[in-house]
C-alpha cells in the first residue's frame, strides 16, 4: 500500500532529528522509502514555540496502518521524543497522514490525518509529491486543498 508520512521538529538539532528519523523508516520491514519532498521550515501552529522543519514522505509498505503507526511511535520514542502538551514543541513528530485510499476513525488512528486539509505545513509538502492524489474521505485532489488553505508561513528551506 502506498502511504504518506509527515515530519516535524522544532527542538535541537532539526534536520539532525529529520535525517535520524528517515533513516529509521528507511530500515523499516516490509517497507520501501520511494520519495522525499523539499523540506520547509514553517511557522509554528499552535502554542509561541521556535519554527519547524517539516517535509513528507512517500512510503510503499505491506504493513497493516496499525503496525505501521507503531513503527512510527517506536523511531519517535527512540529518538527521545517527550510528549507534553497537544500541539506543544517536539524533537521529532512522525504522522501517518494517508494509507492508501483507506478512511478510517479508531482510537489513536484516523485516517487521512483529521487535520492534513487544513495545514499549509503538511499540504505543501505533500503536493509536491502528489498533487493529484485524492483525498479519500474529502474527494478533493490535493493541490486544490492546498489553493483553499494557501501557503502562508512555509518556506522552501535553504541550508
Ligand atoms: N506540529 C504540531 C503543532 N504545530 N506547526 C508546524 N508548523 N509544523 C508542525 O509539524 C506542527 C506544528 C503538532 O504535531
Ligand atoms: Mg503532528
Ligand atoms: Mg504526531
Amino acid at each position: 500500500m502506498r502511504a504518506y508520512i509527515a515530519l516535524g521538529s522544532n527542538l535541537g538539532d532539526r534536520a539532525g532529528y529529520l535525517l535520524l528519523a528517515l533513516s529509521a523508516l528507511s530500515r523499516l520491514p516490509q517497507t520501501h522509502l520511494l520519495r522525499l519532498s523539499p523540506i520547509y521550515e514553517t511557522d509554528p501552529i499552535g502554542p509561541p514555540q521556535p519554527p519547524y522543519l517539516n517535509l513528507v514522505a512517500e512510503v510503499e509498505t505491506a504493513l497493516p496502518p496499525r503496525a505501521l503507526l507503531q513503527h512510527l511511535l517506536d523511531i519517535e520514542r527512540a529518538l527521545g521524543r517527550v510528549r507534553k502538551e497537544p500541539l506543544g514543541p517536539r524533537t521529532i513528530d512522525l504522522d501517518l497522514l494517508l494509507y492508501g485510499d483507506l478512511v478510517l476513525e479508531e482510537e489513536g488512528l484516523t485516517l487521512p490525518h483529521p487535520r492534513l486539509h487544513q495545514r499549509a505545513f503538511v499540504l505543501v509538502p505533500l503536493a509536491d509529491l502528489a498533487p493529484d492524489l485524492l483525498h479519500p474521505r474529502l474527494g478533493q485532489r490535493v493541490a486544490h486543498l492546498l489553493e483553499a488553505v494557501g501557503r502562508e508561513g512555509v518556506r522552501p528551506l535553504v541550508l
